[in-house]
């Protein structure tokens, strides 16, 4: 497979990036560095691209039979993979770098080999982990959840899993840890005692952080929000719920969200209302790039190829400031019936490009400046008069009872969506 390259706009090439230009520079940063374009181990080496129904239709064992020496050759193809794609960093589970053991025992410690199997892969082509994660939800063990599982036997489990892929992180230099809580939830409180889950759930990852800090982990963990499935109902909800929870529990400085597009659709939300509520609260850490189908009701994990949510996106972590810990996380898989490695290739170079055309769009929406004048103006009545004291706490509720029945006119102007959709059309199709 040959290296793909940028060759512009006009270029039919799809396996060539139109858009995604590394070094093109971006208010005064490399698109690379905006970016942060990461490789989701799970989807792109170990999924079969099975379903509910039906079996896998790609063969994921690289041609080898012994477990570990699948593990191996997976992480060459991996890293091959990256490169050939200019991708520098990457995202794991425990489980997705190496085979289950007869033990736990034995199951931590293939985990460690791979570790070091995957720390001489990265010192040779400097691709760096960004986020590891523990699986504590696809063992038919987590069936009534992890840290929130009844028995605390499996807490304990879980304790221990998630211990490892701290230290694997750590070893392997990645700047987020995160907790997807897939199996934290319940189908039916007729067999849950939701107050002790919660209290559970949070000494996990009360416990979890101190230990991270103590053994030196000095990037941020990331809690990744999501709605339902696996279970009906999942405690980390949305972006908000998330940020209600860790601030109760204290874990709000340690902790941030890592946005995932087709979890915020399935909340019920736009991708950018979650990417924006962890923005206001000063808690954007990372995101998991892809899209879902609005037709299907559950988590397509899409390659990214719109292009409306993609600039929309860009624009949030641009008025951020970027993303300082996190990156964008390809978790996104090729459909079954895309079962081929060029298919898998192409989702990459859509979703890249599709974002790289987004912070290409975001750019100019800034620039042109005429969407956020508009916003500015929107509220002007809050700069000065009755809106400045309101805005600097310097007013009550009987002044202002006072300046409202004193109001001689009130207007409340358009608020100009239709403009302001053709200013985005306008920018967009250019
Ligand atoms: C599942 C999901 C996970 C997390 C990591 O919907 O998004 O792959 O990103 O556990
Ligand atoms: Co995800």
């Amino acid at each position: 497979m040959k290296p793909i390259e940028f060759e512009g706009v006009k270029s039919k090439n799809t396996m060539a990036f139109r858009h995604y230009n590394p070094t093109e520079m971006i208010q005064g940063k490399s698109m690379k560095e905006h970016l942060k374009f990461a490789m989701s181990y799970w989807h792109t080496l170990c999924s079969g691209l099975c379903d509910m129904f039906g079996e896998g239709t790609l063969e994921k064992t690289y041609g080898k039979h012994a477990p570990m020496d699948i593990a191996r050759a997976k992480a060459d193809f991996g890293f091959e993979f990256m490169k050939n794609l200019k991708i520098e960093y990457y995202c794991f589970h425990d489980t997705d770098i190496a085979p289950k053991g007869d033990t736990l025992g034995e199951t931590l410690e293939n985990v460690g080999v791979m570790v070091e199997y995957l720390a001489v892969k990265q010192k040779q082509t400097g691709i760096k982990l960004l986020w590891g994660t523990a699986d504590a939800f696809s063992d038919k063990m987590f069936m009534a959840g992890a840290a929130t599982s009844p028995s605390a036997d499996i807490f304990a489990v879980t304790a221990a899993k998630i211990k490892t892929a701290i230290d694997a992180t750590i070893k392997l230099g990645g700047t987020g840890y995160v907790f997807w809580g897939g199996r934290e939830g319940y189908d039916t409180l007729l067999n849950t005692d939701m107050e002790l889950e919660l209290n559970n759930l949070a000494r996990m990852l009360t416990m979890a952080r101190d230990y991270g800090r103590k053994a030196g982990f000095k990037g941020d963990f990331f809690i990744e929000p999501k709605p339902k499935e696996p279970t009906k109902h999942q405690y980390d909800f949305d972006t908000a719920t998330c940020i209600g929870f860790l601030k109760a529990h204290g874990l709000d400085k340690d902790f941030k969200l890592n946005i995932e597009a087709n979890h915020a659709t399935l909340a019920g939300h736009t991708f950018r209302h979650e990417i924006a509520t962890a923005r206001i609260n000063n808690m954007l850490g990372s995101i998991d790039a892809n899209q879902g189908d609005m037709l299907l009701g559950w988590d397509t994990d899409q390659f990214p190829s719109d292009i409306y949510e993609a600039t929309y996106c860009m624009l949030e972590l641009l008025k951020a400031g970027g993303l300082k810990n996190g990156g964008l996380n390809f978790d996104a898989k090729a459909r079954r019936q895309s079962n081929t490695i060029k298919d898998l290739y192409q989702g990459y170079i859509l979703g890249m490009d599709t974002y790289a055309l987004g912070i290409k769009i975001a750019d100019r929406i800034i620039k042109d400046g005429r969407i956020d004048d508009f916003v500015a103006n929107r509220y002007k009545s809050y700069k000065s008069g009755i809106g400045q004291k309101i805005v600097k706490g310097e007013t009550n509720i009987e002044e202002l009872t006072k300046y409202a029945l004193d109001i001689k006119h009130i207007t409340v102007e358009s608020g100009k969506q239709e403009y302001l959709e053709s200013i985005i059309n306008q920018l967009m199709f250019c």
